[in-house]
Order: C-alpha cells, then sequence, then structure tokens
C-alpha cells in the first residue's frame, strides 16, 4: 500500500493495523471470512470508477465495453454454479437483496412471513425495527420450544390463516439444515411467493455440504462475502419468470449505478468456489464445525438443539453462570472473536443476551482442522474460568497468536 501509506497515512497505518488483528486473531462470527487476495485484488481495481446504471448492452452511460464482459461473466458464474436459470449480481449486499425482493413482489401492507429476528431470523424477514417490518405486516414463525428447530407446523398455520404475499425462509443464527421443500410446499399452497435468503449458507450450497435452495424456491437472495468467500455484495437467484420483476426492483427500483469493482470480484469468488478445491473446503467447515460442537459439549457447554448441521454454532453460556456480552467480549481480548447472540426464547436483552454464535468459515480457510477445534473448544473454556482474569485471557491470547501464525489467513498482509 505505498501510495496509499503517502497520500493517507492515518488510513493506511489503520489498514496495517486491521491485518495484524485478522492475523493474529482467529474469525470465528460465522458470517466473516477471509476472501482470497485474488477477490481483494478485484475489488481494489478500477472499475471503482466506472458507473453503469442498467444491464448489459442496456446501459445508460457509454464506455461500458469492458463493464458488460465483467458482469455477464458473472451472471454466467452464478447461473452455472447454483444451477439457477437468472441471476441479478448488483445488489449491493443481502439487505438490498431482500428489499428487492419484496419491492418486485409485495406492496406496502402486504403480509410477508419469516423467521423470528430473535429465533435466528434476519432483520430484513419482517422484524420491526427494519423497514420490511415497517412497511409490510409481518408474520412471523418460530422455533419450536423444545427442539428448538423450525416449527414448521406453526408456519404452515400461520401461512393457512394470514396468506402471507411472500414466504421468506433462512437464518442468520440457525445451527440446521432447513427443510426448504416443506416451505415450498406451504407457498404452493397458500400461493405465496417462495424465496430463500441462503447468505450464511452460499458457500456450503456451492459446495454441495448443504441442500440447495435453488430447485424449489422462486427466488434465492444471498450475500458473497459469507461462506461463500467473495467481497461484501449481494445476489439474486431466480427463475426465469420472474427475472424482469425482480431486476426491474434492483434497478432502478432501488438502486443506482452497480459497483463494478465488487461485481468483479463476485466473478472470481465464483469462479474460486466452482472448483474441487472449494468442495472439499465447504464439507470441512461442517466437519470442523461438528468437531467443535462435540469437544464443546465434552466441555460442559449447551448447545442449542445440541449441535449442527452446518458452519455455525450458537452456545447458551448462561447456563454455565455467565451471560452473552461479557463472555464474548473476554473472548476477543483471548483472540476469539465471535458475537453475543440471543438464543430461542431468551428471557434476557438483545444487548446482552444468554449466548454467543460462532462457527468455522474462517478457521476452515486458514487450514484449520480437528486438532484445532479441540484446542479452541478448550480455550473457550479457560476463558469461561477466566472472564474477569485478565492475566489469564492474555495468556491465552498469546497461544492463539502463535497458532494463527502457523494457519496465515489469505489476503492478509503483515
Ligand atoms: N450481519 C450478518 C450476520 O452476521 O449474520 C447478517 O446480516
Amino acid at each position: 500500500m505505498k501510495h496509499l501509506a503517502d497520500v493517507d497515512p492515518e488510513i493506511a497505518s489503520l489498514i496495517q493495523q486491521e491485518n495484524v488483528r485478522q492475523h493474529e486473531k482467529l474469525r470465528l462470527i460465522p458470517s466473516e471470512n477471509y476472501a482470497s487476495a485474488a477477490v481483494l485484488e478485484a475489488t481494489g481495481s478500477v472499475l471503482t470508477n466506472k458507473y453503469s446504471e442498467g444491464y448489459a448492452n442496456k446501459r445508460y452511460y457509454e464506455g461500458q465495453q469492458i463493464v458488460d464482459q465483467v458482469e455477464t461473466l458473472a451472471i454466467q458464474r452464478a447461473k452455472a454454479l447454483f444451477g439457477s436459470e437468472s441471476a441479478n449480481v448488483q445488489p449491493y449486499s443481502g439487505s438490498p437483496a431482500n428489499l428487492a425482493v419484496y419491492y418486485a413482489f409485495c406492496r406496502p401492507g402486504d403480509p410477508i412471513m419469516g423467521l423470528a429476528l430473535d429465533h435466528g431470523g434476519h432483520l430484513t424477514h419482517g422484524w420491526g425495527v427494519s423497514i420490511t417490518g415497517d412497511f409490510f405486516t409481518p408474520i412471523r414463525y418460530q422455533l419450536h420450544p423444545e427442539t428448538h428447530l423450525i416449527d414448521y407446523d406453526m408456519m404452515r398455520d400461520l401461512a393457512r390463516k394470514h396468506r402471507p404475499k411472500l414466504i421468506m425462509a433462512g437464518a442468520t443464527a440457525y445451527p440446521r439444515i432447513i427443510d426448504f421443500q416443506a416451505f415450498a410446499d406451504v407457498a404452493k399452497e397458500v400461493d405465496a411467493v417462495f424465496c430463500v435468503d441462503m447468505a450464511h449458507i452460499a458457500g456450503l450450497v456451492a459446495g454441495g455440504a448443504h441442500p440447495s435452495p435453488v430447485p424449489m424456491a422462486h427466488v434465492v437472495t444471498t450475500t458473497t462475502h459469507k461462506t461463500l468467500r467473495g467481497p461484501r455484495g449481494g445476489m439474486i437467484l431466480m427463475k426465469k419468470s420472474h427475472a424482469k420483476a425482480v431486476n426491474k426492483a434492483v434497478f432502478p427500483g432501488l438502486q443506482g449505478g452497480p459497483h463494478n469493482h465488487t461485481t468483479a470480484a463476485i466473478a472470481v469468488a465464483l469462479k474460486e468456489a466452482s472448483t474441487d478445491d472449494f468442495k472439499a473446503y465447504a464439507r470441512k467447515i461442517v466437519e470442523n464445525a461438528k468437531h467443535l460442537a462435540e469437544c464443546l459439549k465434552a466441555k460442559g457447554f449447551h448447545l442449542v438443539s445440541g449441535g449442527t448441521d452446518n458452519h455455525l454454532i450458537l452456545v447458551d453460556v448462561s447456563k454455565r453462570g455467565v451471560t452473552g456480552k461479557p463472555y464474548a467480549k473476554a473472548m476477543d481480548r483471548a483472540g476469539l472473536v465471535a458475537n453475543y447472540n440471543t438464543v430461542p426464547f431468551d428471557p434476557r436483552p438483545p444487548m446482552d443476551p444468554s449466548g454467543i454464535r460462532m462457527g468455522t468459515p474462517g478457521a476452515t480457510t486458514r487450514g484449520m482442522g480437528k486438532p484445532e477445534m479441540e484446542k479452541l473448544a478448550s480455550w473457550m473454556d479457560r476463558v469461561l474460568a477466566n472472564v474477569e482474569n485478565e492475566d489469564a485471557l492474555e495468556k491465552i491470547r498469546l497461544e492463539v497468536k502463535e497458532l494463527c501464525a502457523a494457519f496465515p489467513a489469505p489476503g492478509v498482509v503483515v
């Protein structure tokens, strides 16, 4: 970053400090990952200089000879990787992608149905503080109180009663496989648009480590930077018959010019995700998560739903006498970066809930495997006993740092 260091040493220094932080600490936030150096190069390219409102061969500005090819390539790769009939690669991220889908199919006040935020859904699945809960009429299904799996009976009953215009499946804090067919059947019965937000699991779907929603859903939204390991961005996959409405909702309905540098980096990530190496990576994410879940249980941790089928683990730390926020903060001081999170039916407030949310996409990208998951469970147990003991946390931090040095993260320059 020679030029940056000359022009703006403060920002250059902060970016370098972030490189060091990312190198020394272990990324356990399940929605984060380490993009490859190739993805980062495309993100930082001259494509950022170009405006391209519209779609390939139908733009409002001249000079699109190269950008049209970039976007067409990204679309072709998205369609091929996920077996989708159509793709829009312009959404700025997951929330705009979801909003575009609502805008394509719903009018203000229409009933929409999604998983409640405090049961693992996303803000944009109709939560009250989001535009999606304010401008539409949200119907929220929940998890079953005993199994902590999606309550498919409740979802069906609510759909029959309220006849939502759109049913959203997908989650940000759900450790189990989602039965997309069950949703598709209900959507068909009540004549709703069926949308899956697969942001968290897109990389697992691409790598064959989670069933794909693409054959069953009318529309599938995703971010591109979670398990899929691309740049910060979004995509919408859809049946051909819905492409016109969705494309129109993205532009001109919701957005202006697409971020062409991001589109190029998405194309790179999709190419990477179509390799056998990526398939092995996706399988390994799940293998690591399952092993970590078993190690944590052996240490006495309480896991929501008793384990995991995907990349994500929700731990109810309140059962061990500490709450989510101080525990997540102590973990961070020990070099283990997760986030505090509500657990289903949490009696505690979202700012200091009962649990933490963690996942294995980042550790797996660094090449970690079962032995490292065992170390991680031991460290988490030691953190639990030392939430306010700074000396003990510092000792763990140095051990984490040593392990991270042996497993450098791609794209991180120290
Ligand atoms: N912030 C993302 C997550 O962590 O799951 C969802 O938007």
